[in-house]
């Protein structure tokens, strides 16, 4: 190979600004669409520039309120309006989350993450969230919810309890949304991102691949994130996992190599952010969970089942994690 060949790939140079917030959609494309080593080359330089490349976060996650949801979701199995076959239960006792998120930590995570299957919580719901996050962050946990559309005050209320995190992620880009979704809108989205923000509370806000979405549509989805007023803290990108009697239960599968680019092109956009490898890793080879930490992927949900979906459980992840000399990180690591 020449010198020549390779200059009309991006610069290998390590950038020397790397925390940008005016990213253009043809720069982005650019990058996810370079020679693949390149990217990864440059993802991991990204990466081991701002963290340590042989640890990655472990967090948790727990349905607090399963099902019965009357958002259209296309991906999840729990809308009401899809028969997934799933059963809907009522909020879950506060004692009962801590419980759960004691047995989560002994087990080694620092993160626990709440997730309720709600268009927006109601007020009448708000003290035993309050109390969950109380509960749990005596333990010495981080404390992240998910309990979908916030308004301002109920945000205010959260952040007075002590929650560190809130996810509520925009999926897509703004041009794919109205395809998945139709009970909600994409700005519907940046609006509770917005009032988390303003609360004083971290964001963590990614989406899902795999969900039909052309290669700009993730792009674009990491473009809207990375030009926010200030990055997501946490970004989950999420491969779909196909749930029966949803729409998109049938969608073909993404080719796991657009799948590594999309984590590749998140690290080199969002350099501090923790990038997490959520959903769908129990159809993903450890090979390609090993390209997705090489990527920048730093973070992953522990455990047998995420909210319904399975997920690779602590066995198969330490084995995974002793394969690839890679360590849990600690609490307040880095
Ligand atoms: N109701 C809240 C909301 O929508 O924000 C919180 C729960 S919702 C299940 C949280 C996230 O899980 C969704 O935004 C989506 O990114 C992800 N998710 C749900 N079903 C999924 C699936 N089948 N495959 C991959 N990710 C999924
Ligand atoms: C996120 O981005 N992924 C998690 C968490 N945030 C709440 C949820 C994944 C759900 C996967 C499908 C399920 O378990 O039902
Ligand atoms: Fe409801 Fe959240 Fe599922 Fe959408 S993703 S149907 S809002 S639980």
């Amino acid at each position: 190979m020449t010198l020549a060949s390779r200059s009309n790939e991006p610069s290998l140079a390590t950038p020397t600004r790397d925390i940008r917030r005016d990213w253009t959609k043809e720069e982005a494309l650019a990058l996810y669409t370079a020679p693949f080593n390149n990217l990864l080359f440059q993802a991991q330089k990204v990466h081991r520039k701002h963290f340590d490349p042989n640890k990655v976060q472990l967090s948790r996650l727990l349905s607090i309120k399963t099902g019965g949801c009357p958002e259209d979701c296309g991906y999840c199995s729990q809308s009401t309006h899809h028969d997934s076959g799933l059963k809907a239960s009522r909020l879950m006792e506060v004692e009962r989350v801590v419980a759960e998120a004691r047995k989560a930590r002994d087990a080694g995570a620092t993160r626990y993450c709440m997730g309720a299957a709600w268009r927006s919580p109601k007020d009448r719901d708000m003290d035993a969230v309050v109390a969950m996050v109380e509960g749990v962050k005596a333990l010495g946990m981080e404390t992240c919810m998910t309990l979908g559309m916030l308004d301002s005050e109920q945000a205010v209320r959260l952040g007075r309890a002590g929650l560190d995190y809130y996810n509520h992620n925009i999926d897509t880009s703004e041009r794919y949304y109205g395809k998945v979704i139709s009970t909600h809108s994409f700005a519907d989205r940046l609006e509770t991102l917005a009032h988390v923000r303003q609360s004083g509370i971290k964001v963590c806000c990614g989406g899902i691949v795999g969900m039909g979405e052309e290669a700009i549509d993730r792009v674009d989805m990491l473009v809207t994130l990375a030009n926010l007023p200030e990055h997501p803290e946490s970004v989950p990108i999420n491969m779909l996992i196909p749930i029966e009697g949803t729409p998109l239960a049938k969608v073909d599968p993404i080719d796991p190599i657009a799948f590594v680019r999309t984590i590749a092109l998140a690290r080199m956009m969002m350099p501090k952010s923790y990038v997490r490898l959520s959903a769908g890793r129990t159809a993903m080879t450890d090979e390609m969970q090993a390209l997705c930490f090489f990527a920048g992927a730093n973070s992953i949900f522990v455990g047998d089942t995420l909210l319904t979906a399975d997920n690779p459980g602590e066995d198969h992840d330490a084995r995974l994690f002793r394969r690839l000399g890679i360590q849990a990180m600690e609490h307040g690591e880095p």
